[in-house]
């Protein structure tokens, strides 16, 4: 390994099974012998570290740049800052904790789930199924007549149609156009992983969503129950610091406020208990009880979450125009359909699509590098910067008056831990073609007035891990987001699966409801409504890599939802 693009480091560290961040990748492969580098920092790097960062090089090596100009060319397995990583290891939580092994009797009234055609008025929930990626079918959404009902243009959604030259039909209209982006955290990052930060970001969800659930209860601080005797009722609204079960088989769980952490026993065989499954450790919940009679623990009757209040009512565009929800294009696979992708963008060139006049993509716009081992062998582009390049040309398709918005995934080449920032300048440039809206992971963005909760979906994975089949599975990928609404947070769970690095406020508290949640990342297309709110994960433009394949991921390709901005129908487009 003579002097070596940061690529090549990073995969010769992937290769030993580290990862590092930005900052010492780009030192690593400025010295004169890489190899050596990366072989001198491990050693050097305490045992338990699976992180190099540019402390553990520069304490190793001599990092006088030999390749100045080499600057920030770095695309990281990780990305994270490193007091951010360390962050994540704050408390450990151990993932064989069996909170998803009580069976549960499915309560579909609390999970509603209607076609996203029903149309915003239908305040009812009913449970339907007519999920885009029920059954096995090739072509799932073609095959559902619920999709396209009502006045939708895509009756045959199964077919993709000749694109028509654009002279000859109305040309959309920019000036009616409005677009806003709230929750942005670019360039506004303040984490540096201290033990301050946690503190702080942590206050900061518990204010917020106990601001949400205060009303539904009588709540005392934990300090006040704490002086409170046997036998008396009591509400706690607290964040979930740890559960476990008991030796009879009851299961704990411990919350926690600002003033004090305190037991709360959910008996089995109670009706509160069977929603115990839907629990994460981190989320914000209150409950209701009666202390024991020596007043050392509570034992709940009713629990509450966040939730979006039953009377939410989305809000409308008052003009027939259009949006593209689509997510994980990973353009530099080898899976990467590019057929598709142009079918698409031919689409939204045609008279059918005139209407279409903005684009979101959450997320994962190139396949990246280092992201899981062995995915160099699947790499069509080996360098992060020519897949970029890649992807702005195939940005280029898109009809150059479609507004675009885009956040980052954990394929791209920002930090892996959430909230993820907007791209950063040498990106932006690269992709500045098509002048899109760049802004971070997650966001909302307002259009015309109705909120798009654009976040890329990491969190899914775990959300769909930790809990029961039913209410959370990989062909139903917008039940998972229904829990996310449930606990107004796209992230709850900190130090497992889903990186987080913590901020000066927690930018993954849902304040306010969207109209539309949009996800990504699973690579399944999914919809449901809740609430009135629109959940959409858009499928992917990638066919089935190898890894997928090992753990049996089989993704919905070429498919775009696209949402009536003034009835919130959604009408799915098929392009394979
Ligand atoms: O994610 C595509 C899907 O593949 C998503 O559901 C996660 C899953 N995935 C990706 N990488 C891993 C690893 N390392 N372990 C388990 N599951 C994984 P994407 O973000 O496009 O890779
Ligand atoms: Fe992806
Ligand atoms: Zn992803």
């Amino acid at each position: 390994m003579s002097p070596s693009p940061p690529v090549e480091v990073v995969r010769e560290l992937t290769s030993r099974g580290y990862n590092a961040n930005r900052e010492a990748v780009t030192l690593l492969a400025r010295t004169s012998d890489p190899a050596a580098a990366i072989s001198r920092a491990l050693d050097a790097a305490p045992e338990e570290t699976l992180t190099l960062s540019a402390e553990h090089v520069r304490s190793a090596v001599d990092t006088t740049p030999d390749r100045p100009n080499e600057e920030a060319a770095a695309t990281t397995t990780n990305g994270d800052d490193p007091a951010t990583d360390g962050g994540n290891s704050a408390r450990a939580i151990d993932p064989t904790d069996p909170i998803s092994e009580i069976p549960l009797a499915s309560d579909g009234a609390s999970i509603a789930e209607t076609t996203a055609t029903t149309g915003a008025t239908d305040a009812t929930e009913t449970a339907a199924p007519g999920t885009a990626a029920e059954g096995d079918s090739a072509e799932p959404i073609a095959s559902d007549p619920a999709a396209s009902s009502g006045d939708t243009a895509a009756s045959d959604a199964g077919q993709t149609k000749t694109p028509v030259e654009t002279e000859g039909f109305a040309p959309r209209d920019a000036a009616k156009r409005s677009l806003q982006v709230a929750n942005d955290m670019t360039g506004r990052s303040t984490g540096t992983g201290e033990y301050g930060d946690f503190v702080r970001v942590f206050r900061d969800r518990y204010e917020r969503l106990s601001r949400l659930l205060r009303p539904r209860v009588k709540h005392r601080p934990i300090e006040a129950i704490r002086s409170m005797p046997g036998g008396a009722e009591v509400a706690i609204v607290g964040l979930i610091s740890d559960i476990r079960s008991t030796r009879n088989g009851h299961r704990l769980v411990e919350l926690e406020d600002t003033t004090g952490t305190f037991p709360c026993l959910f008996v089995t065989g109670k009706e509160v208990s069977e929603r115990i499954d839907e629990l994460l450790y981190d989320e914000a919940i209150a409950i209701e009880g009666t202390l024991s009679d020596d007043a050392g623990i509570c034992f709940v009757d009713e629990l509450y979450f966040p939730d979006v209040p039953r009377t939410n009512g989305p809000s409308r565009a008052d003009r027939h125009v259009r949006a593209a929800l689509v997510s994980d294009v990973h353009v530099g696979s080898q899976e990467f359909r590019a057929d598709a992708w142009s079918h698409f963008a031919d689409w939204l060139g045609s008279e059918e699509a005139e209407r279409v006049e903005y684009l979101l993509l959450a997320g994962d716009m190139v396949e990246g590098v280092g992201v899981y081992p062995g995915q160099d062998e699947e790499l069509d582009v080996l360098d992060i910067y020519e897949q970029y390049e890649l992807f702005s040309e195939y940005l280029k398709e898109v009809p150059g008056d479609v507004e675009i918005v885009m956040i980052p995934g954990n394929h791209d080449a920002v930090r892996l831990a959430e909230p993820q920032p907007g791209f950063e300048d040498d990106l932006r440039e690269i992709m500045s073609a098509h002048d899109a809206r760049v802004t971070s992971n997650p966001s909302l963005v307002t259009i015309e007035g109705v909120s798009v909760l654009m976040y890329h979906g990491v969190s899914l994975d775990e959300v769909i891990a930790e809990l029961p089949e039913e209410k959370a599975s990989y062909d139903h990928p917008h039940r998972a987001m229904t829990q996310l609404l449930k606990k107004r947070h796209v992230a709850p769970q900190y130090g497992g699966h889903t990186r987080l690095a913590p901020e000066d406020r927690d930018y993954l508290v849902m304040d306010d409801v969207p109209d539309v949640f949009h996800t990504g990342h699973v690579h399944k297309l999914g919809y449901g409504k809740h609430r009135n709110v629109l959940s959409i994960n858009s499928g992917c433009w990638q066919d089935q890599t190898a890894f997928q394949k090992r753990v049996n991921i089989e993704p919905d390709v070429g498919y775009a939802p696209i949402v009536d901005l003034d009835t919130l129908d959604l009408t799915i487009q098929k392009f394979t």
